[in-house]
């Protein structure tokens, strides 16, 4: 409810998932992902993949609209020992938003107020659930620490997100990750990236991942090649890329997650009704 009511307060026009769709995030390269496969199905003599994440799509539909955000469910086959990170759902869903001629200081700036309105939000109508579950409210206390991944390697090793996030008692902001096309390359800094994600602390991990986006056809059609990606998913994206995409900045905040961490539970399953968790049984 607080996150639907942020984003319309915050002038985001919201739009309804979508669960299908021909060109779908290819989620890689990238190191922290574990996806066996993206599922597709056929029909009408076209093959629709299942929504790894809304990313290409927010990239289209953010050129006519300026703002949007979607309760994203994702589907994500993870290998089955990611049930042992307490943080993996093979169904998920995440706040997915994008704003048009973003930086990433813009998506700071937001999400740093999303989080402070959320303790005050949850001290306000939620205290009593806090209560009974025998834990305080975490009070979100930002601007939240910036690192680059460089200097959090440097410091902490190559188990950085595990031990940093245990280092500290706010969330932080670690930028810079070589990961899918999509994101944006800094200009001015080959080899870096104008990327980052948020981790919770306390040991819970990453929350939210986002970046400032490429736009230019060129760029996204040599990355797209760089990757060793099959081209024919990409074709109708690509289509749109050709016929002009604009400069644009976002993030997806993980919904259970941020759950857990507020919860303080040991298991994200604890947090969800209908469990998927990778490794799992399904029950219903
Ligand atoms: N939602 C993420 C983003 O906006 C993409 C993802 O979930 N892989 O960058």
């Amino acid at each position: 409810m607080y996150t639907v009511r942020f984003f319309h307060d915050s002038g985001f026009t919201q739009l309804m998932p979508v669960m299908l769709g021909k060109s779908v995030d290819p989620l890689g390269p990238d190191p922290g992902s574990s996806v066996v496969k993206i599922p597709e199905i056929e029909y009408q003599g076209e093959k629709l993949r299942l929504t790894t994440s809304m990313i290409l799509h927010k990239q289209v539909a953010v050129k006519g609209i300026g703002r949007i955000f979607i309760m994203s469910p994702n589907i994500r086959l993870e290998r089955a020992e990611r049930k042992e990170s307490g943080r993996h759902l093979f169904e998920f869903t995440q706040a997915d938003f994008e704003m048009s001629g973003a930086k990433k200081d813009d998506v700071f700036g937001l999400l740093e107020d999303y989080y402070r309105g959320l303790s005050e939000f949850l001290a306000r109508e939620a205290s009593e659930e806090f209560e009974a579950l025998g834990i305080g409210i975490f009070e979100f206390k930002p601007p939240f620490k910036r690192y680059t991944t460089h200097e959090l390697f440097d410091k902490y090793g190559e188990d950085w997100e595990r031990q940093a996030s245990l280092a500290h008692d706010q969330p932080f902001w670690a930028i810079c990750y070589k990961r899918e096309f999509y994101d944006k390359e800094d200009p001015k800094e080959e080899g870096h990236f104008l990327n980052y994600d948020l981790i919770y602390p306390e040991g819970f991990g990453e929350g939210i991942s986002g970046a400032e986006r490429e736009h230019e056809f060129e760029v996204i059609h040599r990355k797209i090649k760089r990757d060793k990606l099959d081209l024919s998913p990409y074709a109708t994206y690509l289509k749109f890329a050709k016929a002009g995409l604009i400069p644009s900045a976002g993030a997806g905040i993980g919904m259970e997650r941020l759950a857990r961490f507020l919860s303080k539970s040991k298991h994200i399953s604890e947090v969800t009704l209908f469990r998927r968790v990778p490794g799992m049984p399904v029950d219903i």
